[in-house]
This record gives structure tokens, sequence and C-alpha cells, in this order.
């Protein structure tokens, strides 16, 4: 079944005016999931004077009466979480218990976002002078514009745009082509439950509308997640206009196995870390560090677990892994599996293309690759797919060590039952998420997400950290009259 999907610009659904585009189910090549005509730089201009228009009266509403829109779109999604879910599935790939999953996960996010209306504090300091305080006040930006990836199609629009809403920010949103139905089912839950025209505006739109709102003088800060590439772009379009950007790029997430760990549940972790959403995500866990006397051991179960994963259709049940998003996305993995193994990678799991029909489609099998060396490309590049790239390490000290040889520093994990060494690693990793005996991936809603080095810039996200980047400070001398 395919949907129709429109853009939203100053609270009317319309088409744009570019060509008509589709996106397609990764499992089930030639199934057209949903149609829509790009939006062009018109609508780009239509939706940033329809914010601007809009910013006053909403930055003036209660902040409790923008976290009930926020409220009342939590309940729709948790209300359509099966069938939406479901068409997350069939149009980014992940499995279906992981697509409802993660409209539930934006509820969640809403709500959290909305009880945000109750800790709206400020800071209230003492005055050198008398008879006077100083406030520090949360102001809105004004109008944002939001860049969002295909890889959690609701998830990380809900984290961004729900925390720029109810700080009493405009929005621009343009999100990844390959997700547009997702894109609109958003907006749309959004709109029903009664946002005010113009507040926030959907552009389904090619990339370049992402660097035609971060130029834009109508658009006060831009937060983006997705590419390194991309998100380098625009940060240095928004440095040349002194513009706030809040970067979210790539990550090369290292799990450290160190040889008191449960290797069992060491073995379980790594390989839900690295092979949910079929690795596509930027807390994956990408690279694998292990002590030596544990090493063949560990690399062994996790090998032994890839090779049992059932991969297919992410409609069915028995289904553990679906297909990358896309064949584009499939055919640059399997190019980067290529060129590890030219460069030396041992494949202990994985690997090849499949021999059945499974080929035709954007599937890729479980991959496991031993290195004996960091040099490989494998190593440093973000592969954005099932697969995992291990060496071994001669102590605690050199596997933190080779988790921090990397430009990135998004995620990482530490399995030990030594609490000591897991102590050491919070020192040691130089990361903005760390695990102790869990997986790489996973963000809850109400602590700060992001990373360091080239994983990201700007305030983290999600939790209270989120008031960050989308308010600014006012700081308020008051007195009741004159200085004496
Ligand atoms: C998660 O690990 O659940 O694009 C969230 C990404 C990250 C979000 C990860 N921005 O994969």
């Amino acid at each position: 079944m395919t949907t129709a999907v429109r853009s939203l610009v100053g609270g009317r659904w319309r088409d744009g005016r570019g060509a008509v585009r589709t996106s397609v189910n990764p499992a089930r090549p030639g199934e057209v999931v949903a149609e829509f005509s790009a939006a062009g730089d018109q609508d780009a201009e239509d939706a940033i004077n329809a914010a601007n228009a809009a910013a006053r009266a909403w930055a003036r509403t209660p902040i409790h009466e923008r976290a009930a829109v926020l409220r009342r779109a939590a309940d729709l999604l948790d209300a359509r979480a099966e069938p939406v879910g479901t068409e997350l599935t069939r149009e980014e790939g992940k499995t279906r218990p992981e697509g409802i999953a993660e409209v539930r996960r934006a509820a969640e996010i809403l709500r959290f976002q909305a009880d945000e209306a109750n800790r709206d504090a400020g800071e209230i300091y003492a005055s050198p002078r008398r008879d006077e305080r100083i406030l520090v006040v949360r102001r809105p930006l004004g109008v944002v514009a939001i860049v969002t990836p295909w890889n959690f199609p609701i998830a990380i629009p809900a984290w961004k745009i729900a925390p720029a809403l109810v700080h009493g920010d405009c929005v621009v949103w343009k999100p990844a082509s390959l997700v547009p139905l997702l894109a609109y089912r958003f907006a749309d839950a959004l709109v029903e439950a009664g946002l005010p025209a113009g507040v926030l505006s959907l552009l389904l739109g090619p990339g370049s509308t992402g660097s035609y709102l971060a130029r834009h003088p109508g658009v006060a800060a831009v937060s983006f997640t997705g590419s390194t590439e991309v998100g380098t772009q625009l940060m240095v379009t928004c440095a040349g206009l002194r513009k706030p950007v809040q970067t979210e790029m790539g990550g090369k997430n290292a799990a450290v196995v160190l040889a008191d760990a449960d290797l069992d549940m060491a073995a379980e972790q790594v390989v839900l870390g690295a092979m949910r959403s079929t690795g596509q995500k930027c807390t994956a866990t990408s690279r694998l560090i292990v002590e030596e006397p544990v090493a063949d051991d560990l690399l062994a179960r996790v090998g032994r677990r890839l090779d049992g994963l059932n991969v297919g259709d992410p409609l069915l049940e028995e289904i553990d892994m679906g297909p990358a998003a896309s064949l584009d996305a499939r055919d640059s993995i399997f190019a980067d599996i290529e060129r590890a193994v030219a460069d030396g990678a041992e494949v202990l799991a994985g690997g090849g293309r499949f021999a059945d029909e499974r080929a035709d489609a954007a599937f890729v099998p479980p991959t496991l690759l031993r290195l004996s060396s960091t040099g490989p490309a494998v190593w440093r590049e973000e592969v954005f797919g099932p697969v995992l790239a291990a060496v071994t390490a001669t102590s605690a000290d050199q596997a933190f060590a080779l988790a921090n040889d990397s430009a990135f520093g998004l995620a990482a994990s530490v399995f030990t039952e030594d609490l000591g060494r897991a102590m050491r690693a919070v020192d040691e990793c130089a990361v903005g998420v760390l695990h102790v005996n869990s997986e790489t991936a996973g963000a809850d809603p109400h602590v700060p997400f992001g990373g360091v080095k080239d994983s990201g810039s700007g305030p983290k996200e999600q939790g209270r950290a989120a008031r960050e980047f989308f308010t600014h400070t006012t700081t308020v001398y008051l007195r009741p009259g004159a200085r004496t």
C-alpha cells in the first residue's frame, strides 16, 4: 500500500513544487511505501516566513499550554504505536518490535519534555547593590531549523522538536528523504494535538533544503543529526553567520571486554549493540576490544550468536535483524567489508552476500571481522551497518587506549565485574556516553545524550540538557526604583 504524504507549511498540508519521489521497503524492493512531491526553496521560504509570523504568539503562550499540546500528541502516538510502528518497519527496515518501540519512545520523549514545563526554573542571584535582585530567565531562540536522519525516523525528531516547542521556539523541520511517511505521521500527530499554524513546518525536500534553512536569516539556530560530512558543512555555514548549531554525527563505538567479564552476558550485549537496527545507529557497537586471555573464547561466542541470527523480512515475527535501509546503504556496507578483507581482516562471521532472494533486497549478513592491527579503514571509519571489527589488547589500559584511538567519541561499553576497572573506564574513555556491562546503544529520555570529538558539537540533547540549545538566557537586574 502506498500512502501519499505532503509537506506542512503555515498550518496547511501542501505538495511541494518539485519532482514526485517515493520511499520504498528495503526488504521488498519495488514496494513503494510513500509518495510525495518534493518541497523546494520556495516552500522553505514560505515555511520560514510562517514560522516567524507565529513565533511571538507561540513564545507568549504559557509553557503549560505548549506542554499540553505535546502530551496530547504523545497520547495519539501511543494509540497508533502498532500501525505507525509497522509503517516504520516498512519504510526503514528495523524489526517490527523495534519499530513499535520507537513510536512509544517518541511518545515518552514528548511527555518528558512536556514535564519540563514544571521545571522551567531560572536562577535568582543576590545583588551587590541594595534593593536589587539578579534573575536569569530562559527565552526562546525564535525559529529553529531541525534536520533529522532516517535511522530513528520518529525518536530523533521527537527529541529535537519537543524541547524546541515546549521552550517556545517555532520549528522548520527537514527529515531524511528515505522516511517521509514517518515524518508525516509525527507532524500529523502534533497538528491534531492542536499545534497552532506555522509553529511547525515539515519540508519533505532534498538535502539542499537543510543548507537553505541554515543560510536563511529567518532561522536563528540549526539542530542536526546525521553524517559527519553534512554536519560539518552545516557547522561551517552556521559559523560564518554566527548562528548556534548543534550537531550529532558519527560514532565508532567500542565495546571493551576485560578478562574478568561475564563472557556470555558480554557476548549477548555486544551482539545487540552491533546488530539491532541492522547496526544503523550512531551508537551501534562497531569496534570490539577484548583482553587477550579471553579473546578466542569471546569471539567464538559472538560469532556463534551472529551466525544464529535470523535475517529477513522485518515484518515477520521470527526475524532478529532486517535489511539495511536502502540498496545504496547495502552496497556501501559491502564495499567496506570487501575493503577490510583486502586490508587483511579475517572474517569470523558473515562477510559475503546472501545466496538466496535476500541478495536482491538490502540485506547484509551480521559480520564479525578480526583485525591484526588498527590500520584498516574499518577500524576508523563509520560503516553504519551490521559489521563489527575486533582486536585484542594486552591489558585494561591498552584496551582503553584502543577505545580512544578514534576521531569519534560518542559511546563506549566496558564489560567487567571489577568496580575499580569500571571506574577507570569512566576516567579514561573520551566519550559522551559510557555503559558498564551493557551495549553501547540506547539513550533514555531524561538524561543528556551526545558525544565528544568528531561525534558532535554544541550542547547535549535530551533530558534537561535539551533546553541549553533551544533557549538563551537573559540576565535581568531587577529593582523597584533608582539605584542608591
Ligand atoms: C539510541 O542508541 O537508542 O542516530 C539512539 C543515532 C543516534 C541515536 C541513538 N543519534 O543513532
